[in-house]
């Protein structure tokens, strides 16, 4: 345990603290809880991958938290969410049973997509998360569309459409944001910059390397933010916010995060350092939250030692629950998908 408590202490000094910090003690508990569950739930995604409880492909996104956390902090619950395949932290960091997203991995019908979906496709209705997308950019012009169905509705609300650095280099990335700015539309555009895409960095693939201006060819409010701190990517999505909310459209944001683990769990990731690694692991967010918690005396180590607990028997919990459930029915196979029924190749 002193051992323990030593090695906290030493993280804590080296991650940055707040000075003055921005934010109340509750906004600063929410995020160390929220942050602590994606990544206590993606260790044990991990785990379990190893085990072939999960099967197929699987994404972690340890070492962005940061990312999810801050922009769910700055918006409302009626705002919408699109993203990528690296999927399971955002419905977690908006409320989404973490049994339900487990379920989802292990392939059981109680998952958020009946089993049917698996670690790429988690959707939720009830928390406004429109998944969970395989195909590289392709949810970039569906978060235009979502965006412009909410504009179209007069809700007010707005649409957060993440993506990876990959994305940005589809077609379809720069056509949803032509159009997004010729409509205004209410929808804040973020790229989760984490350096590659699968194993290709970011200057490998193209002469463009400051992403956040690619916007600025369709005149698009664009700026870069660093996405190791929880506090700048609330702040960011804010201002965002405001001016979708005012009729101004859309904001490109890039976010400058990393991912410690691999593309995927087939990727032991030699295309980078351990020097390179190190260094962002020793701007942790969750660190930096947690060491700006302690220096304002608003909670004590073992205060958030018991946080972390709990959040680990959520966890756990979540996978006694997917375990515990069963299979999806085979006569589920055509259900909850797009028939054709004129399609030649249709069996009966
Ligand atoms: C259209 C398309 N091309 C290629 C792929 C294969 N692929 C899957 S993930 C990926 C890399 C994307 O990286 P990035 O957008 O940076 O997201 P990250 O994995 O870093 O979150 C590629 C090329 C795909 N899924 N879809
Ligand atoms: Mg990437």
């Amino acid at each position: 345990m002193a051992d323990t408590k030593e090695k906290a202490k030493a993280k804590s000094a080296k991650a940055k603290v707040q000075a003055e910090p921005k934010f109340s003690k509750e906004t600063y508990m929410q995020w160390f809880e929220s942050m602590k569950l994606m990544r206590r739930f993606e260790e044990k995604a991990g785990q379990l991958y190893g085990q072939q409880k999960i099967k197929g492909f699987c994404h972690l996104y340890i070492g962005q938290e940061a990312c999810a956390a801050g922009a769910v902090s700055a918006l409302t619950k009626d705002d919408k969410w699109i993203t990528a395949y690296r999927d399971h932290a955002h419905p977690l960091a908006l409320g989404t049973d973490p049994g339900a997203v487990m379920a989802e991995l292990f392939a059981k019908a109680t998952g958020c997509s009946k089993g049917k979906g698996g670690s790429m496709h988690i959707f939720d209705k009830e928390v406004n998360f429109m998944g969970g997308h395989g195909i590289v950019g392709a949810q970039v012009p569906m978060g235009a569309g979502i965006a412009f169905a909410e504009k179209y509705n007069k809700t007010g609300n707005l649409c957060v459409c993440s993506m990876g650095d990959g994305a940005v280099r589809q077609g379809a990335f720069h056509e949803a944001l032509n159009m997004a700015m010729t409509w205004k539309l209410p929808v804040i555009f973020v790229i989760e910059n984490n350096g590659y895409a699968m194993g290709t960095s970011v200057q490998r693939t193209s002469n463009v390397t400051d992403l956040y201006t690619l916007g600025e060819a369709y005149d698009m409010p664009s700026e870069p933010v660093n996405a190791m701190s929880v506090e700048d990517v609330h702040e960011a999505v804010a201002r965002a916010a405001e001016r979708a909310r005012a009729g101004e459209g859309p904001t490109l944001l890039e976010f400058r995060t990393y991912r410690y683990k691999g593309h995927s769990m087939s990727d032991p990731a030699k295309y980078r350092t351990k020097e390179e690694l190190e260094d962002y692991k020793g701007k942790d967010p969750i660190e930096a939250v947690r060491a700006t918690i302690l220096e304002n005396n608003w909670a004590t180590e073992e205060e958030l030692e018991q946080i972390d607990e709990q959040v680990k028997q959520r966890v756990a919990d979540a996978v006694q629950f997917a375990e515990d459930s069963p299979y999806p029915d085979p006569s589920e196979l055509y259900t909850d998908i797009y028939v054709e029924s004129d399609y030649p190749y249709i069996m009966d």
